[in-house]
């Protein structure tokens, strides 16, 4: 009885995978088990690039960081998001306090088989790294530290009207993750890590919900020549996440940017989600192993501009990207 209850599953089984792979022939890719994923568009999340730009750095209390804040509620409400703001008061390393605010656009809230993409949308106040030290007090224009990744999640979230996945999406765009200890300053005294990070440490502390499977943050994912290692805090707390992103990166067909090689630990905005939020987490961050900085020649520089975003970056993380949410 039981071996006959088997065979027809497995019967089953051979008759559904044979619907999935005709779809696959149709297509006309030859791989077993292909789904069909939409297309990530680089050209999209480039143009977003370029508008958030647009406003100037968006450091706390800026005119630009508040226009580009109403930017992006508005581009995600535009794609179906339900969209809020999460206002709160940050206290930056020297003490002094500003107004801002977490920005967070719900796909299809009512799903509960949901996962968490996040990224930090504001700009350093201080282009401490930068190679001309007269710059170093001036904000950084931040198209791959800080609009890459927004501008990223605003194009899955276009996706996701366009063919529709298994699951709900929340999109969680962290203020002041870039307002953290600058180089130049010897008078401090405190822990630098809690200097960084302060909008995803107000989030994990106040979650507007924590039932996601897994999170996965976008920091710097537009750069030219990026490869993208397994970082340490990733492999600790989320080390299945890394694991499925990763493959889903080598079916995508960007294996070769997507490294299967350890990387260091990043104190980022997924350690607070990791640790206090209790939420797997994982970090797609790059590490240039062939310049002087391990961010890249323009990371905390006045050059993080638009023409040095790689639009075969974004496609290679946002493809990836696709490809997880729609074999989920
Ligand atoms: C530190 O450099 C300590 N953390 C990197 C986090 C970061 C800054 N990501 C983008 N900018
Ligand atoms: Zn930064």
């Amino acid at each position: 009885m039981k071996k006959i209850f088997l065979l027809t599953i497995a019967a089953a089984a051979i008759v559904l995978g044979s619907c999935k792979n005709n779809k696959a022939a149709e297509a006309g890719s030859g791989a077993k088990d292909t789904v069909q994923v939409p297309d990530f568009s680089a050209d999209s999340a480039m143009a977003s690039i370029r508008r958030q730009c647009a406003f100037g750095p968006r450091t706390l209390g800026s005119e630009a960081h508040e226009q580009c804040a109403q930017y992006i509620e508005q581009a995600f409400k535009a794609q179906g998001c339900e969209v809020i703001r999460q206002e709160a008061e940050f206290t930056l390393y020297n003490g002094h306090k500003y107004k801002g605010c977490n920005i967070i656009a719900s796909y299809k809230p009512e799903l509960t088989e949901r996962i968490l993409l996040c990224s930090h949308w504001d700009s350093r106040p201080w282009a401490d790294a930068d190679p001309n030290p007269a710059n170093h007090h001036t904000p950084v224009p931040a198209a791959n530290d800080g609009a890459s990744g927004i501008a990223m999640m605003i194009e899955i979230a276009r996706l996701l009207q366009e063919q529709t996945p298994s699951i709900g999406i929340d999109f969680v765009c962290f203020d002041a993750e870039d307002a953290g200890l600058p180089e130049w300053e010897t008078s401090f005294s405190g822990e630098e890590q809690y200097t960084w990070c302060l909008g995803s440490q107000y989030w994990a502390a106040h979650p507007h919900r924590t039932d996601f499977r897994f999170g996965i943050l976008l920091d710097m994912v537009g750069g030219r020549e990026a490869k993208f290692y397994q970082e340490l805090f990733s492999q600790r707390y989320a080390g299945s996440v890394v694991t499925l992103v990763w493959a889903a990166a080598k079916d995508a067909g960007y294996g070769s940017i997507f490294v299967d090689e350890d990387g260091g630990g990043i104190t980022d905005d997924h350690l607070p989600i990791n640790t206090v939020a209790r939420i797997p987490t994982i970090d797609i961050i790059p590490y240039y192993t062939n310049s002087e900085h391990s961010f890249g020649p323009h990371w905390h520089t006045l050059s993080d501009t638009p023409e040095n975003i790689d639009p075969n970056t974004l496609k290679a993380v946002g493809q990836t990207l696709v490809q997880v949410i729609y074999t989920y």
